[in-house]
């Protein structure tokens, strides 16, 4: 069948992101199919690039990849449903084709999406088994039940399949061909995404990573993930700088540790940066990963409170996030936190004590965000008396900005702006950029308290 992969995202903060998920779709393609990628990011009129590409490539499907409904940072986040409405209804008037709609985004609420966008199809999770398990139902004209996390539209309602038996299983898997990808996101951005897993084993209360990939730890072989790596940067080499985009890098810690040492082995010198946990952070760890060039982790530490750390269930204590910043001085990887103020069932003075903390943890970097719940949009007293939080929240961010000059409070813009990062990439600063900022106040560490 002739696919049109459509890449929808545009959102260029922090940074822009290849579309990793759809690369690894195209790669395990069975090879009858013939397959492009019109990747949307950077096309000033996205709604005639499209229309072009389809009227030209004439399809037998389309692929829709939505990798964001929102932009998400917590400064009164803008959703994209609008903007996958209307690419929706450039497809449908360019071609008969059907649609399939996939991608982290869709992934969070499915039904929802289906019945909000109305496509054809939709594949929720991992889809290197499910889209061409549809592409083979659809040319033999057969029904679609057993295609594991499908979702179809059918008498006014949503009809999902349930999820398949099992995950895949990642040492089966083809690696993406970056060759495929707009030399843009390197030439202007320079980052490549690298997965060295799937699954997070975490239950923190909010978090929809397990949704999308499941809580079933899936492992590559470390040797794959740097002949992975190696191939991309041939294929791209305006590259300076990789991602891994694993939920959480350290755990399982073991394989995090056999994947730093197959990158010393194999002597790997671009720097990368990734998530990481405070469970189970150890010396060992953080001296292989400098080792192996990390450059950066970003810590998703949440809370200064135990107690909210408990209720949010995030599995680690105060304790363990002060373990993980130490070890990261200790080699010298650069550590950014971030934390989510005013979680529902949090007071004023909850937030005043994570202030305390982070003041006195001092990481290298501080992402600090006042907590927007979506279910507010369905409860309006909620939603008031929530407001009131956030805004003495924001009051008192207000106040620290000027003390903390190197902290990133997105809802204020405070180091979290287009503008500041062009103008950084302008001056040759690459990969996640709050790991310049501290280094451009001026006398940052003089306010160490
Ligand atoms: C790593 C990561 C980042 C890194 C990316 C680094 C990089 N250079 O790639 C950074 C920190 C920069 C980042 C930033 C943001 N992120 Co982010 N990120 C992730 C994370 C952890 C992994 C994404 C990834 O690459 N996965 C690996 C690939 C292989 O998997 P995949 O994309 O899901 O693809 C699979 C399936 O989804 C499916 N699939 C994918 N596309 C398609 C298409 C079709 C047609 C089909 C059928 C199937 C399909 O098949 C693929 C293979 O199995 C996810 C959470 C998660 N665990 O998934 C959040 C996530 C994608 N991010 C999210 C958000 C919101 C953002 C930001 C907007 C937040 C912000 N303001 O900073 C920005 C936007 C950046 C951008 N340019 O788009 C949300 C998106 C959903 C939402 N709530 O809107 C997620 C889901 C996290 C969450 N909060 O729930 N992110």
């Amino acid at each position: 069948m002739r696919v049109a992969f459509v890449s929808g995202n545009r959102e260029l903060l922090p940074d822009a992101a290849i579309p990793i998920g759809i690369l690894s779709v195209i790669a395990n393609l069975p090879k009858r199919h013939e397959a492009i990628l019109i990747d949307l990011c950077f096309e000033d009129t996205p709604a005639e690039a499209l229309a072009e590409s389809l009227g030209a490539f004439e399809p037998d499907i389309v692929a829709l990849g939505m990798r964001n409904i929102q932009n998400a940072d917590y400064s009164g986040t803008s959703n994209t449903l609008a903007y996958y409405d209307q690419l929706i209804g450039v497809i449908r008037s360019t071609t008969e084709a059907p649609i399939t709609i996939g991608g982290a985004g869709f992934s969070v609420m499915p039904a929802e999406l289906m019945k909000r966008l109305l496509p054809d199809f939709g594949i929720s999770g991992e889809a290197e088994e499910a889209f061409p398990a549809l592409l083979d139902r659809l040319e033999a004209g057969l029904g679609f039940d057993g295609i594991g996390n499908l979702h179809r539209l059918g008498d006014g309602d949503v009809i999902s399949n349930r999820p398949a038996p099992g995950f895949l299983d990642m040492s089966t898997l083809s690696p993406a061909d970056r060759s495929l990808v707009d030399p843009r996101y390197y030439e202007r951005f320079g980052i490549e995404s690298l997965q060295t897993k799937r699954g997070c084993p975490l239950r923190c209360d909010y978090c929809t990573y397990p949704i999308i990939e499941g809580r079933v730890g899936r492992v590559r072989e470390p040797a794959a993930i740097v002949d992975e790596l190696f191939a991309s940067l041939e294929q791209q080499p305006a590259t300076s700088h990789v991602f891994m985009v694993d939920s959480v890098f350290n755990l399982p810690k073991g394989h995090a540790k056999a994947v730093c040492r197959e990158m010393i082995d194999r002597q790997v010198t671009i720097p990368w940066t990734c998530y990481a946990n405070p469970l189970g952070f150890d010396l060992e760890l953080a001296e292989l990963m400098a080792e192996a060039g990390c450059a950066g982790m970003e810590v998703g530490a949440d809370s200064g409170s135990d107690e909210i750390l408990t209720r949010l269930r995030k599995g680690f204590t105060t304790e363990q996030i002060r373990n993980l910043h130490r070890l990261a001085a200790q080699v010298g990887i650069p550590d950014c936190h971030a934390f989510i103020l005013g979680t529902p069932g949090e007071t004023f003075d909850d937030v005043l004590r994570t202030l305390d903390f982070i003041i006195d943890l001092d990481p290298f970097s501080a992402i600090l965000m006042a907590w927007v719940d979506d279910a507010d949009a369905l409860d309006s007293a909620a939603a008031r008396e929530r407001e009131k939080l956030r805004e003495s929240i924001l009051k008192r961010l207000e106040e620290h900005k000027t003390e903390f000059p190197w902290w990133s409070i997105p809802a204020l813009g405070v180091n979290y702006d287009a503008k500041l990062f062009d103008l950084l990439r302008a001056n040759g600063y690459d990969g996640p950029l709050w790991r310049h900022i501290r280094g451009l106040v001026p006398a940052a560490t003089d306010k160490r308290r």
